[in-house]
């Protein structure tokens, strides 16, 4: 099989110009995935051209037959599930279970968003002028940059790229480098899918040059993006003097609290689920567990417990519980996390260090790890880790459990786990994150609402369902005078009864 991969751009499958390129690896063991073109500012420059001028073309398509095209990918999607879920295992390294509901978040979005093809709905009101009437349409607003993480490799570019191309827009597409294989792939499939040449192109190579290249270029008007809060504060001064839209999906320090009331079987599953699936890589994972003291001890012996019955292992067993972490470089940084919070006071209840065990040590495998007697102020607490740790800290009640999960930089998700009806819903009020659940944990968010999140989180847009249009479109207010005479808003209105 050929592991020389190509980008799509301008609807031409074409190496960089350097001819350079960069290679993709297997996290769980090192095996080569592919390698893919290292673009730089000039690739990026014919990408953006290329899509402005088939963007001409793609917002007259009239949008009902767009979404016919968005509907073939869904079904491509669903036809490609198996083979794009074991690549996706392969190369991000997330257990198969969890990269085939990564892809069916994607199909679940392609659906979604056909279906918008015969809605993106606009409204009328009633004017305040006789023979005038009003509507308010949504346009495209052109082209879009969409620069994606590696830890959602189908299923966050399908966020993006999917409501963009429905409202009309052309996207240039850059996933994070180290799933650059699966992004390609995803664009192929968007391609044999029936989706005309130069509408979506994608571009490999680093952020820091390629990405900053294509966000800056004066014909992009969209930037979407996702990553760290760091990056999303580079990549708002740098689109700033554009003035473009940006939307942004940063970082999280998600909690579940388990309040004493709560079933606590129903609550270990939660945590074990929130903290541990996708080996703690996203942005929705708990990593934070706020615990009410009368059930601190229970909860957290039968946590260790079940936290260190976790299996290590290649995500492509059924036998593996909790995949790799992405590369070296965060392995080490998970570790200098765990080693900061224990030099802080916390006590190192389970895991702590980096697997090197048999086949483990050929990837990159950290042990599931809590860290418990956690204060809310400490680093552990408050900065995000992504990776499989659980910072554990002891509450006396709801108050001040909800004032430990609002104290900090992020805003995602939280969750509750409480029997008491009223304690619910004052959660649901109090609790100041952009995602809430009750009785469930903070991972598991669903396609058709919005999703995003306060503070540090983003700037205030929100992805999927009717938010994700939002983004990606224009309003634009038509008033059609009828009446044959000049006719003046907010001046004529006093004497529209004395002419009837
Ligand atoms: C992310 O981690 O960036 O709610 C996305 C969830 C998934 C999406 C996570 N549906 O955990």
């Amino acid at each position: 099989m050929c592991l020389m991969y190509r980008n799509c751009i301008a609807g031409e499958w074409v190496d960089s110009l350097s001819a350079v390129r960069f290679s993709s690896y297997n996290p769980a063991n090192g095996e080569l995935i592919g390698e893919a073109p290292m673009c730089g500012p000039e690739d990026a420059a014919r990408a953006v051209e290329g899509a402005v001028k088939a963007f001409e073309r793609w917002r007259r398509v009239p949008a009902p037959k767009r979404g016919e095209i968005l509907f073939q990918i869904a079904q491509e999607l669903v036809a490609e599930k198996e083979r794009l879920a074991r690549l996706m295992t392969r190369e991000m390294g997330k257990v198969l279970p969890e990269a085939r509901g990564d892809v069916q978040e994607a199909i679940d979005m392609a659906f979604y968003m056909a279906g918008e093809g015969r809605r993106l709905f606009g409204y009328t009101s009633p004017v305040e002028l006789p023979d005038k009437f009003g509507m308010a349409v949504r346009d495209p607003v052109g082209v879009v940059a969409a620069i994606t993480p590696w830890n959602f490799p189908i299923a966050i570019p399908g966020w993006k790229i999917l409501p963009a191309l429905i409202a009309g827009n052309a996207v240039v597409f850059k996933p994070a480098s180290d799933t650059a294989i699966l992004g390609i792939e995803l664009v192929r499939l968007f391609e044999e899918a029936g989706l005309p040449a130069g509408v979506l192109s994608v571009i490999t190579g680093p952020g820091d040059t390629v990405g900053e290249a294509l966000i800056s270029h004066p014909a992009v008007r969209v930037v979407t993006f996702t990553g760290s809060t760091e990056a999303g504060r580079r990549v708002s001064a740098l689109v700033a003097p554009g003035l473009k839209k940006v939307s942004l999906e940063l970082g999280g320090k998600n909690a579940i609290t388990v309040m004493d009331d709560a079933d606590l079987d129903l609550a270990l599953d939660g945590v074990i689920w929130s903290a541990f699936g996708t080996s703690g890589q996203r942005c929705t994972a708990c990593s934070r567990l706020i615990v009410q003291r009368g059930i601190h001890r229970e909860l957290v012996d039968r946590l260790a417990k079940r936290t260190e019955a976790l299996r290590l292992g290649d995500g492509l067993l059924e036998t593996t519980d909790v995949g790799p972490v992405i590369n070296r470089r965060s392995l080490e940084r998970i570790h200098h996390y765990v080693q900061i919070g224990c030099a802080e006071g916390a006590v190192l209840r389970s895991g702590g260090r980096i697997a090197t065990e048999g086949a483990l040590a050929e990837g990159n495998f950290y042990v599931p790890t809590l860290l418990d007697q956690v204060k809310p102020g400490m680093r552990v607490a408050q900065e995000e880790i992504f990776g499989p740790v659980l910072s554990i800290i002891e509450v006396a009640d709801l108050d001040e459990a909800i004032a430990v999960n609002n104290a900090t930089e992020y805003g995602l998700s939280s969750s509750i786990y409480t029997g008491d009806v009223n304690a619910a819903f004052t959660a649901m009020r109090e609790l100041t994150t952009g995602i809430v659940y009750i009785n469930a944990g903070t991972i598991g968010a669903e396609i058709h609402f919005p999703f995003g999140g306060t503070r540090g989180t983003g700037n205030g847009h929100r992805e999927a369902g009717q938010a994700a249009i939002d983004t990606f479109t224009e309003w634009k207010s038509i008033y059609v005078d009828f009446s044959g005479r000049l006719q003046r808003a907010q001046i004529d209105t006093d004497t529209i009864l004395s002419k009837l």
